[in-house]
């Protein structure tokens, strides 16, 4: 039995980036980088039941010597490893390129099993009935895709697996529910296998260093309930906790990589977890960069342990300030003020940690918004400051109020990086706004 597994190219649609001038130009996104936990926690998952090939499609496309499509990399991929059962991975702005991966399985081989996974499939099931996906597995999925592997090995029907859809002709047919919700943090953590990525490795870089960083996450899910966000529908609104030991073994395999961001949506500092987890690694002299993402509230609410995690290795924190104004943070259900945002950036300076702040800038505002918006992020000390564009995506609490005034329903623009509505100022005008904010900073490098 053989399996490949493909994690898709990024989206190239960024209307703020197509509208920067020279002087933003180097700081705004163009990618991010990043190993595909997801896929290589489900490579590890079956890694007993079967021949393993993993594409990273993303890292393919950032090595230098790299000519192909994605479609030329699919179909060599197809050729050399004979598949028997494909799988990819989504995201709402990947899922366009998702399907065509699929579409050119099906038509190379129709007989090759066809199966989606990842977070668009658990927030959108309904998006996957198309003739080229014959099975949805939503969730954290990867003992269930080994189930399917099981199945398909002993040619059992699939309808036997539980916690997956079958696509049929007339529609998505669910199997029984698993007995319990998959708690992939414990009882069923399953640590991602990264030895399938060897060939990507020199591409996993940031911000200007030679240093392959890898993702490893301490949490999955988020207790908090901002209403743009996937994270907490993704998880039912729980955060599930790893323990501190799993992740100092993880962390001791980790020797290809100097630089380990927390792939966690915001890493809980209240819970004596963290104290415990560096203070490991302190007394374990593991040596690495650290990034994190923290809320700035959790940092006010903790200044000493950070004072600990910058000792321990932590030098970059990404914080979603989202906005400057309480009452949009309010809205948004961020339940943070303007001024917790100052104080963190003040802890984290007086520490040496970098900060990257992240707004959200939403269509409706006008010239003086953005005037105002400039003020207050100049006025600030942050070293790095990012600005996207509040987007709607399919699954999310803002999905549904905004759904009604949605103009642009093409996935491939839902990265945080398009605008999806009319905004009150002419497009064009909005691009360049949002554009010119990426010109503020204080630091030289993009992080
Ligand atoms: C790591 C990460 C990345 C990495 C790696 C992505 C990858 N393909 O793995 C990188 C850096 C490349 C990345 C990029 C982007 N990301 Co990102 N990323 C994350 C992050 C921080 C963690 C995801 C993760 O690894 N989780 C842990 C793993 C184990 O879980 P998982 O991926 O869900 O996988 C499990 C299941 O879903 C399932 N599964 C997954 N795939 C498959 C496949 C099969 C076949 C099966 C059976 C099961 C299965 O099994 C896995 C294990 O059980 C999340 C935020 C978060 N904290 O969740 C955002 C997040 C997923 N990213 C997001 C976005 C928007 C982006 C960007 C578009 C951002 C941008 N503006 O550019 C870019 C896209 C590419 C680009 N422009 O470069 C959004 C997605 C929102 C949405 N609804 O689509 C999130 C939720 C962040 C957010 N706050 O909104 N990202
Ligand atoms: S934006 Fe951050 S704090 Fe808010 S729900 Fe999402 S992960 Fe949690």
């Amino acid at each position: 039995m053989n399996v490949l597994l493909i994690n898709p190219p990024r989206s190239l649609h960024n209307g703020i980036l197509s509208h920067a001038t020279d002087d933003a130009l180097p700081f705004i996104h163009r990618k991010l980088i990043g190993p595909p936990l997801g896929l290589l926690t489900v490579a590890a998952a079956v890694e007993h039941l079967c021949e393993i090939a993993v594409l990273d499609i993303k890292g393919e496309l950032d090595l230098p010597t790299n000519t192909a499509s994605p479609e030329q990399l699919v179909r060599e991929a197809l050729e050399r490893y004979r598949p028997d059962i494909v799988g990819v991975t989504t995201i709402a702005s990947e899922h366009n390129a998702a399907l065509d991966i699929l579409r050119v399985v099906r038509s190379v081989d129709p007989h090759i099993l066809t199966v989606a996974g990842g977070l668009h499939t658990t927030l959108c099931p309904q998006d996957y009935r198309d003739d080229c996906v014959d099975v949805v597995c939503p969730g954290q999925s990867a003992p269930i895709f080994a189930d399917i592997v099981r199945a398909v090995t002993a040619a059992t029907p699939l309808t036997e697996v539980c916690g997956i859809a079958i696509n049929r002709p007339e529609g998505l047919q669910p199997t029984r529910p698993l007995p319990h919700p998959v708690d992939a943090t414990d009882r069923e953590f399953i640590r991602p296998n990264r030895e399938y990525l060897k060939r990507w490795l020199s591409t996993y870089v940031v911000g200007g260093s030679t240093d392959p960083a890898t993702y490893l996450f301490s949490s999955l899910g988020c207790a908090h309930r901002c209403t743009f966000c996937s994270i907490w529908p993704q998880f039912d609104g729980r955060q599930y906790q790893r323990r501190a030991d799993s992740i100092i073994e993880e962390l001791e395999t980790l020797t290809d990589y100097p630089v380990v961001r927390f792939a966690d949506a915001n890493t809980r500092l209240d819970d004596g977890f963290i104290d415990r987890l560096f203070g490991q690694i302190v007394d374990r002299g593991i040596d690495k960069t650290f990034i994190m993402d923290l809320r700035a509230d959790a940092i006010v609410a903790h200044p000493g342990l950070i004072e600990k995690l910058a000792r321990g290795g932590l030098k970059v924190v990404i914080c979603g300030f989202e906005s400057f104004r309480s009452e949009e943070l309010s809205t948004y259900h961020k339940s943070i003020t303007a001024r917790q945002i100052d104080q963190a950036v003040e802890i984290l300076h007086a520490n040496g940690i970098m900060i990257r702040g992240n707004y959200l800038v939403p269509s409706t505002y006008t010239a003086d918004d953005f005037t105002a918006l400039a003020d207050f992020a100049g006025s600030h000390r942050v070293a790095y400051a990012g600005y996207t564009i509040l987007t709607p995506m399919p699954g999310t609490a803002y999905f549904d109020q905004a759904r009604g005034a949605i103009v642009e329903w093409n996935l491939d623009k839902y990265n945080f990086f398009n605008c999806v509505f009319e905004p009150t100022l002419p497009l064009e005008a909005f691009y360049q706004q949002v554009a010119a904010l990426w010109a503020i900073r204080k630091g030289d490098q993009v992080i």
